[in-house]
C-alpha cells in the first residue's frame, strides 16, 4: 500500500478539453471546471482564445467531408473557447464519459452535454476521443512551456513542502 502514492503520481495520460463557445457564453466555465477537478484530475494547462479557420481545420481534419464541417467551423470560430489540458489515470475515456454523447440528445443526465445542451450543432465541449489523438490535439494548441508539471500538495509529504 505504501507504494500507492507514487504509482497514482506516475499516471501522466494527458487529454484536451475545449469549453466551446456557447459553453462560455452560457457562464458553464467554472461548473465545466468544477467536475473535472472534483473527480480527480490536474489541470496543466488553459488559455482562452478565438480560434482561427486554421487551427479549427486542423482540429476538425477528419470531419472535412462531412455536410455540418462549414458550419461546425463557423460555430467553433464564433466566440472565445477555454481550452484546456487535464491529466490523471485513464483521462481521456473517462472524460469522454464525463462530456457525454456527440448528440445531446442521446447524452446520459450526469454528463455535461446531457446537463447543459439539446442540439449538436450547440454541445458545449469538447473532449479528445483517445490517446493518439490527445497527444496530437494538445501539440495543436499548446507550447510544451506552457504546459506545467506541478506536484499535488495531497501527493507531496509534508516534509518536503
Ligand atoms: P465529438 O465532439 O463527440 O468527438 P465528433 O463526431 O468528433 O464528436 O464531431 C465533432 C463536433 O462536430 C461535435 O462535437 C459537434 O459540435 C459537431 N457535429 C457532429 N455531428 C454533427 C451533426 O450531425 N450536425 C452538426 N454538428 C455536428
Ligand atoms: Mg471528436
Amino acid at each position: 500500500w505504501h507504494r500507492s502514492k507514487s504509482s497514482l503520481s506516475d499516471v501522466k495520460e494527458r487529454t484536451l478539453i475545449a469549453i466551446k463557445p456557447d459553453g462560455v457564453q452560457r457562464r458553464l466555465v467554472g461548473q465545466i471546471i468544477q467536475r473535472f477537478e472534483q473527480r480527480g484530475f490536474k489541470l496543466v494547462g488553459l488559455k482562452m482564445l478565438q480560434a482561427s479557420q486554421d487551427i479549427l481545420s486542423e482540429h476538425y481534419c477528419d470531419l472535412r467531408t462531412k455536410p455540418f464541417y462549414s458550419s461546425l467551423l463557423r460555430y467553433m470560430s464564433s466566440g472565445p473557447l477555454v481550452v484546456m489540458v487535464w491529466e490523471g489515470h485513464n483521462v481521456v475515456q473517462t472524460s469522454r464519459t464525463m462530456v457525454g454523447s456527440t448528440n445531446p440528445a442521446e447524452a446520459q443526465a450526469g454528463t455535461v452535454r446531457g446537463d447543459f445542451s439539446i442540439h449538436v450543432s450547440r454541445n458545449v465541449i469538447h473532449a479528445s476521443d483517445s490517446v493518439e489523438g490527445a497527444q496530437k490535439e494538445i501539440q495543436l494548441w499548446f507550447q510544451s512551456k506552457d504546459l506545467l508539471d506541478w506536484d499535488c500538495w495531497d501527493q507531496t509529504s509534508t516534509s518536503e513542502v
